[in-house]
């Protein structure tokens, strides 16, 4: 049997507005909203994948503050799980450097503006409630 590896995505907050990104690849997911983030790699801790994702993905310094409770089903053997997360002073502004043509800092007015991937969404709706949204 195959292992599950784990796909960190993030929620990267400004204040209340959550950071959303539009992904331009592949084609299947282009056009959708995602919690940024990407898989986990071999002896990497969670924490560690999102710090780096986020460099990679955004330019950004962030730091992981915690993780959301849950783990959502993605295509097999992917499953996701979510970690709230804050830019950190020195960091430069969010840029879509790879795998995302847009970013939209949402408001909690906002959250359901973007068609967000099918299994982003059980997350922020998680995320919602826990913020009161
Ligand atoms: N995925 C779903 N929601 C997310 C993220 C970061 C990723 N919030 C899915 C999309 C891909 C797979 O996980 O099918 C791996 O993600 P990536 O490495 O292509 O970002
Ligand atoms: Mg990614």
């Amino acid at each position: 049997m195959t292992e599950r590896i784990v796909v960190v995505g993030a929620a990267l907050f400004d204040g209340d507005r959550l950071l959303a990104a539009r992904r331009s690849a592949p084609p299947e997911l282009a056009g959708r909203w995602e919690l940024p983030g990407g898989k986990v790699e071999p002896g990497e801790t969670p924490e560690a994948a999102l710090v780096r994702e986020l460099h990679e993905e955004l330019g950004v310094h962030a730091d992981p503050v915690a993780r959301v409770s849950g783990e959502w089903p993605l295509r097999p053997p992917y499953v996701l799980q979510v970690w709230t997360a804050r830019l950190c002073p020195d960091s430069a502004a969010p840029k879509p450097l790879q795998d995302h043509d847009e970013l939209r800092w949402l408001t909690r007015d906002e959250l359901w503006t973007v068609p967000w991937l099918d299994q982003d969404v059980e997350a922020v709706r998680e995320l919602s409630a826990l913020q009161g949204r």
